[in-house]
């Protein structure tokens, strides 16, 4: 046992507790007083995370920081907080209903083994809105939403932490004499800790189904969810395992990033917003980078994006390039100052943008593709006749040479220095043979 630092946790000037006259809610905040208190922890450095309900009273009982969130979201507040602070120690107390109506995010955090410690308050009912059924509700129980008697099965939320992964798993009661060691120890293991403390909600569950401790011993036995310690595991809890993958990664030679270094200059004055359009397959998108990095190698702005169906070698793939003397501020293309179409696919994809082309805007086409819908110009792609035989292949990377001397965009010398910075050697070779039909 620590030095203790407080006699007590609880902040004596807000008692008494709000709680009905037998609520087992009490009990377990003195419970964890006493934990707090034989750990000699600073309430300084520990949060206690309060979910909605009567249990969500409980914060404002205690010395230490709170949170008090959202119904059933208590787990991820305190997921965040400690991953922002490792330093604190983050308790979660929730009830029966916040783990029903935040059940994801329950079996995420085990899941995760993230480094929280959870106290279930399990009334197996909705205390604070007049003892509602809840997911823990006993079969056959009488309450407000089942009047009847419930049909549904009771979630066993322990056995739900246990299946998922979850490092310290227990079940207790409000009545255990040792529940300040159970807390105390899920507060010092390192990863998810849950604790599924048994509860009597007096108002309510109790007298709708003669419901003591007595027999809330009874129907534990009788559906084999026994109490103890039901799960200790020695794996890293999430925000181990993320500092350690953190520092590998620090160790590790910073990736070499690709740095483009102004070595050619354009004369460019103005923005010019170019679509490339074809079909999946061409190299479109590939054609749209080496456009966009020849100009940054030239000293210009420029942005690019992407289009392409999610699916593969099928359907449309489009390029958006701004290249500009100025900062591009906004990537968008709401109308081409250039359109190359280069596959029917790509051409019907961009007819929105063609239609809003003007007169003073080109489109080019490949052949078969030059009834475009548009005010614009519209020029044949015309490549040298020797570059013929590429066309199948290689259209894309001639479209991008073609536009490089047709636009007089930058140096031709800057595209071929693009393919040998961006792209893969054997790529390279091949693409660079394919610009050379423009120097013949
Ligand atoms: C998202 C959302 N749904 C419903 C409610 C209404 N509500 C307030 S308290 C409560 C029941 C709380 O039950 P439980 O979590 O078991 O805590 P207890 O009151 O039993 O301590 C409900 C449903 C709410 N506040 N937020
Ligand atoms: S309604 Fe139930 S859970 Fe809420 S304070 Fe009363 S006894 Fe406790
Ligand atoms: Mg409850």
């Amino acid at each position: 046992m620590a030095e203790p630092v407080l006699d007590t946790y609880i902040a004596e000037e807000n008692l008494p507790y709000e709680f009905c006259p037998g609520c087992s809610h009490g009990k377990v905040l003195g419970a964890l007083s006493d934990s707090l208190k034989q750990q000699g922890l600073d309430p300084t450095e520990v949060v206690i995370v309060t979910d909605i309900g009567c249990v969500g009273l409980s914060d404002k009982y205690f010395v230490t920081h709170a949170f008090h969130g959202l119904h059933g979201r208590a787990i991820t507040y305190a997921s965040g907080i400690k991953m922002q602070n490792p330093a604190l120690k983050v308790v979660v107390l929730i009830g029966d209903g916040g783990c029903g109506i935040g059940g994801h995010h329950l079996l995420n955090a085990a899941r995760m083994n993230t480094d929280v410690a959870v106290l279930v308050f399990n009334n197996f009912n909705f205390g604070m809105t007049g003892g509602q059924h809840s997911v823990t509700t006993p079969m056959d129980s009488i309450t407000p939403t089942t009047s009847l008697g419930s049909t549904d099965a009771p979630m066993d939320i322990a056995g739900t932490a246990k299946v998922n992964g979850g490092g310290f798993i227990a079940r207790s009661t409000a009545f255990d004499k040792d529940l300040p060691d159970m807390i105390a120890k899920a507060m010092n293991h390192d990863g998810f800790s849950l604790i599924d403390i048994w509860e009597l909600c007096t108002a309510y569950y109790v007298v709708r189904n003669d419901f003591g401790r007595k027999e809330m011993m009874g129907y534990m036995d009788s559906m084999n969810m026994e109490s103890g310690l039901l799960q200790e595991t020695d794996r890293p809890s999430f925000q181990t395992s993320y500092k350690h993958i953190q520092t590998q990664a620090g160790e590790q030679k910073p990736m070499s990033g690709l740095v483009l270094e102004t070595k050619f200059s354009s004369d460019l004055d103005k923005p010019i917003r170019i679509v490339l359009a074809g079909a999946a397959g061409q190299k479109v998108v590939s054609a749209g980078n080496l456009l966009a990095s020849a100009a940054t190698l030239s000293g210009l702005w420029t942005s690019r994006r992407a289009d392409f169906p999610i699916t593969i070698q099928t359907g449309f793939s489009v390029a958006e390039v701004v290249i500009s003397p100025e900062p591009v501020l906004y990537s968008g293309i709401m109308k081409p100052d250039v359109a190359v179409l280069i596959a029917p696919e790509g051409k019907a994809k961009i007819a929105r943008l063609t239609k809003a082309m003007e007169e003073t805007d080109t489109v080019y086409y490949a052949d078969g593709l030059g009834d475009a819908d548009s005010d614009a110009t519209q020029l044949p792609l015309n490549f040298p006749d020797s570059a013929k035989k590429e066309l199948r292949k290689n259209i894309s990377v001639l479209a991008a040479g073609y536009l490089t001397k047709q636009l007089s965009l930058f140096p031709f010398e800057a595209l071929k220095e693009a393919v040998r910075q961006i792209q893969k050697p054997k790529i390279a070779e091949i693409n660079l043979g394919v610009l050379a039909h423009f120097e013949d």
